[in-house]
């Protein structure tokens, strides 16, 4: 294991990280407060920066008692290579070094965490909509639309990440329904969270979706876009938006990193909305129709550029649309649960006060429910009108 003390002579011996930083004049700090990693910000005396993340033999979350392989880190470099080839809004990857399980990547100190932005009530005008874009590019150019087919099934056999694939499927798709020792909840809730576990359709449904997650590979996912892996700078055009943190990539449903992504989003409207902040939580949520429009106008531009044209036909594209839309509804609804009910929660609603925390989570399991049992009648409406009823609740309290 990396110490902020052996850094300094750890880059002085890799040439590629020694091209980025002054190994001689470098601060080192350990900064990684995710569930998994050791990340070392590194600081040289000019002002020049690398980050290294570095692999455990566990999940830091929980510590030595939860093994965890460190190939991650050799999952995580291919799959930045992959998709940083797709699109720019991926954190740079300078040097990878797989006998120690480090990858070095591009400092984005000043950059910060889109969770962090959304919590102190920051803008996020037009993230979403670049997510989506993103997500599009990635999926497009790693399936067999933009591969052909023998280099798609090629590809997906290298991509496998089964250690990674068996903790998404029992923290979002097993453990939130049918119960867990990991699993938790504050007293406010724990009858409501009861309530749904006993509600058969609602377990039935995330059965469906851990069955889609299982059984699908359409493209490499980034496998955990939450708000937490993404960092922003800046507003508007100009705006950097970099995705990092893709050890959980896997060849998945494409659906899945546009679920995540709309449920983190479904969470901040949710604070937003017992924070008292109504107009901030309406745009929150018309991130999901919003991005899903720039996602879908963006298949639509990549669509002419398919391998084989003659045999995907236009209608193809409508129907692939049409499912990738059923599934991201549905991944969003086991996301929800997950943060409120299984392991690995989120500030956004665990930093509430109890009275809010309450009616937050009333909020999003209300919507976790819509997004699995009514999605194939679910329009974005629907979802937006459903919003204020749980935060009613607060204001009359
Ligand atoms: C034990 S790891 C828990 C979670 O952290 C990551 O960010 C993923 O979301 C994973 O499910
Ligand atoms: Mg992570």
């Amino acid at each position: 294991m990396l110490t902020p003390e052996a850094v300094p002579d750890y880059i002085a011996h890799r040439p590629a990280m020694a091209a980025q930083v002054d190994p001689g004049t470098l601060q080192v700090a350990e900064v990684g407060d995710g569930n998994l990693n050791l990340v070392f910000i590194c600081t040289d005396a000019s002002g020049r920066g690398l980050v290294l993340k570095q692999a455990l033999p566990y999940v830091r979350l929980v510590g030595p008692s939860w093994p965890m392989t460190e190939q991650r880190a050799d999952r995580e470099a291919a799959a930045i290579g992959v998709h940083s080839a797709l699109s720019d809004d991926v954190c740079r990857l300078i040097d990878f070094d797989a006998d120690e399980h480090v990858l070095a990547l591009e400092d984005l100190s000043n950059h910060e965490v889109l969770r962090t932005r959304l919590n102190n009530g920051g803008p996020h005008d037009q993230v979403a909509d670049r997510l989506g874009v993103f997500v599009a590019d990635i999926a497009f150019g790693t399936s067999f639309l933009g591969l052909g087919e023998e280099q798609f099934r090629l590809r997906a056999a290298a991509a496998a990440n089964p250690e990674m694939c068996s903790i998404t499927e029992d923290l979002i798709f097993t453990e939130p329904f049918l119960g867990a020792e990991r699993n938790s909840a504050r007293p406010v809730v724990r009858s409501e969270v009861g309530r749904l576990q006993a509600d058969d359709e609602w377990v039935g449904a995330a059965m469906a979706m851990k069955y889609r997650f299982l059984s699908t590979q359409e493209a490499l996912l980034h496998g955990d876009l939450h708000s937490g892996s993404v960092f922003v700078r800046g507003t508007g055009p100009g705006m950097s938006v970099k995705t990092f943190d893709s050890e959980f990539a896997c060849y998945g449903p494409v659906g899945f990193d546009l679920g995540l992504m709309w449920a983190n989003m479904l969470a901040a409207s949710a604070r937003a909305t017992v924070l008292g902040e109504p107009e901030r939580a309406s745009s929150l949520l018309a991130t999901v129709p919003s991005s899903w429009s720039a996602f879908r106008g963006r298949i639509a531009e990549l669509w002419p550029r398919r391998r084989s044209p003659e045999k995907y036909p236009e209608m193809f594209c409508r129907d692939w649309l049409a499912q990738i839309r059923q599934d991201a509804l549905g991944f969003a609804g086991c996301e929800i649960a997950r943060r409120i009910i299984g392991l690995a929660k989120i500030s956004d609603i665990e930093s509430l006060e109890d009275t809010e925390y309450a009616a937050a989570v009333g909020v999003l399991l209300s919507w976790s429910r819509a997004l699995l049992v009514d999605r194939s009648e679910l329009d974005f409406t629907t979802l937006t009108e459903n919003a204020p009823e749980a935060a009613d609740g607060l204001a009359t309290e």
